[in-house]
């Protein structure tokens, strides 16, 4: 087990001003950022990123949907990182997503659901290193 996640803030909430209160709600959480940046993904690194969806019917629109605005990228820290981010996000959809959680908050839809939080310790190493250098890492 790790102590790190990753996420990303997605182009509906960027888009619609929420970075701030997400980043805000993640700082309250007890997360602390050790990289973040502010970037876009091309269609073909949306893709890259979600490769293990591909055959899934909703690929098409989550490649596009990803590469349609800014997002903010980070790797945030906290004890049992992956478990405790995926609780502050909630589920998927935000009609299912808990009271107070980011997607219930701010999400619009299953598909632009405001924020990215990986879901294994694995996933979150892979993730991490698809977006950041070593050097864009700070303690
Ligand atoms: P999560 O982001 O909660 O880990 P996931 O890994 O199952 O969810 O799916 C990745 C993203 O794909 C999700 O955040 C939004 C999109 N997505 C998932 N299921 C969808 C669906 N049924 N219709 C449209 N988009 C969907
Ligand atoms: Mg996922």
């Amino acid at each position: 087990m790790t102590n790190r996640t990753f996420t990303m803030i997605k182009p509906d909430a960027v888009g619609s001003g929420h970075i701030g209160a997400i980043l805000a709600q993640i700082n309250a959480g007890g997360f602390k950022i050790v990289a973040m940046k502010y970037t876009k993904l091309s269609e073909e690194k949306a893709g890259e990123f979600y490769a293990i969806h591909s055959a899934r019917p909703f690929y098409g629109e989550l490649v596009s949907f990803m590469s349609s605005g800014p997002i903010v990228a980070a790797i945030i820290e906290k004890e049992n990182a992956v478990e405790d981010f995926r609780k502050l996000i909630g589920s998927t959809n935000p009609a299912d997503a808990a009271p107070g959680t980011i997607r219930a908050k701010f999400a619009k839809n299953i598909g632009e659901n405001a924020i990215h939080g990986s879901d294994s310790d694995e996933n979150a190493a892979i993730e991490s290193a698809f977006h950041f250098a070593g050097t864009e890492i700070f303690e």
